[in-house]
């Protein structure tokens, strides 16, 4: 399995200031020339750049500091150093970025063009030649550097998805996915066969797409840590709309959707506020009396029988989808 990382804690370190150079104007027949040292460079920023291929954050490294470059010492003959070259390191679009010590958002990465300094470089200080006066023809002395910021940061990553999939462990969500996007999770017939979540993606005929997640299965208790507990639900914090997906043969749909509804609410209440629809999978284990009965028990108008292996209203599926879409859209617009 590919190994998934959604949070971690980095130093960065921009790069010194280069210090100011003392030197003397030296040439033939010229035996006193004045100061010439010039000023060194400046140090190396640190940025944070989203990266629309990276969907883990787990090519960096715990603890591990990374350094931008010093900048050059200054140089005799008025020459300046050369600035630091900056660091840049790519994280995927939807990190948010925290302060390890006080734990305030410096920064949320949620597009592609919002690359984000996260650490100055120091400037350099000035050379010999920069404190010349009258008072002082010959300064032997020059500035250091200023030293670059340091900081230590969280990265944590939220997923960008438009929809998010919710449900028991085995319940058929990740079937669901490679049925609708382009995905191909692991499907298993034992629970917690989701251990990262997953995206797709649908491409719809007008050229849009929608990214649908598909986290691991939530069971009772999940808020106090049981199962896989609730950490993965950061990833759905930012869709449009849920698809909760219940098997229609499991005995208390009520109670189940009730469970998931009570296990998000303890996350978060923004999650419980979204626009949501109600799948009643596996139809195709049940005869169509049941169906019926089951629906009726929902007591909710947003609900559809569906099975994601056979596709049995799928299309349906697909247009409550765009409609979920749409009125997410609307309900921005209006903001
Ligand atoms: N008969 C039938 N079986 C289904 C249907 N959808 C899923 N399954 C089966 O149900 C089992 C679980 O499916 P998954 O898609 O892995 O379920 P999941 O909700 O992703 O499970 P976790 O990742 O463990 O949370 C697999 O054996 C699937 O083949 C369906 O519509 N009909
Ligand atoms: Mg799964």
């Amino acid at each position: 399995m590919p190994k998934f990382t959604d949070t971690i804690c980095i130093r960065v370190k921009a790069g010194n200031g280069g210090p100011g150079a003392v030197s003397f104007h030296r040439e033939k027949f010229i035996p006193r020339g004045g100061p010439d040292g010039g000023d060194g460079g400046k140090g190396g920023d640190v940025y944070l750049q989203p990266d629309p291929t990276l969907h883990t954050l787990s090519h960096l490294f715990k603890d591990r500091v990374y350094r931008a470059e010093n900048g050059h010492h200054g140089m005799g003959n008025n020459r300046y150093g050369k600035d630091g070259r900056v660091l840049v390191i790519r994280v995927p679009v939807g990190t948010q970025v925290l302060d390890h010590e006080t734990g305030a958002e410096l920064a949320d990465l949620v597009d592609e063009g919002s690359r984000f300094m996260i650490a100055v470089g120091g400037i350099g200080g000035k050379g010999n030649a920069f404190f010349k006066s009258s008072t002082n023809q010959t300064p032997r002395f020059s500035q250091p550097g200023l030293p670059g910021e340091e900081k230590r940061i969280i990265l944590n990553l939220k997923l960008i998805a438009d929809i998010g999939l919710v449900g028991l462990p085995n319940a058929g969500k990740s079937t669901l996915l490679s049925k609708i996007t382009n995905a191909k999770p692991k499907i298993a017939d034992y629970p917690f066969t989701t251990l990262i979540p997953n995206l797709g993606v649908i491409q719809k005929e007008d050229g849009t797409t929608c990214t649908i997640a598909d986290i691991p299965g939530i069971i009772e208790g999940a808020h106090r840590g049981h199962g896989l507990g609730l950490s993965f639900l950061r990833h759905i914090e930012r869709v449009k709309a849920i698809l909760f997906i219940l098997d229609i043969t499991n005995d208390d749909l009520p109670y189940t959707l009730h469970l998931l509804k009570s296990e998000l609410e303890s996350y978060s209440s923004e999650l419980t506020a979204k626009p949501y629809y109600i799948l009643l999978n596996k139809i195709d284990c049940v005869v169509e009396d049941t169906v019926r009965d089951k629906i009726n028990q929902m007591k909710d108008k947003n609900v559809l029988h569906i099975s994601a292996a056979t596709g049995e209203n799928i299309n349906t599926l697909m247009e409550i989808i765009d409609r979920l879409m749409e009125f997410a859209g609307a309900a921005q617009g209006n903001n």
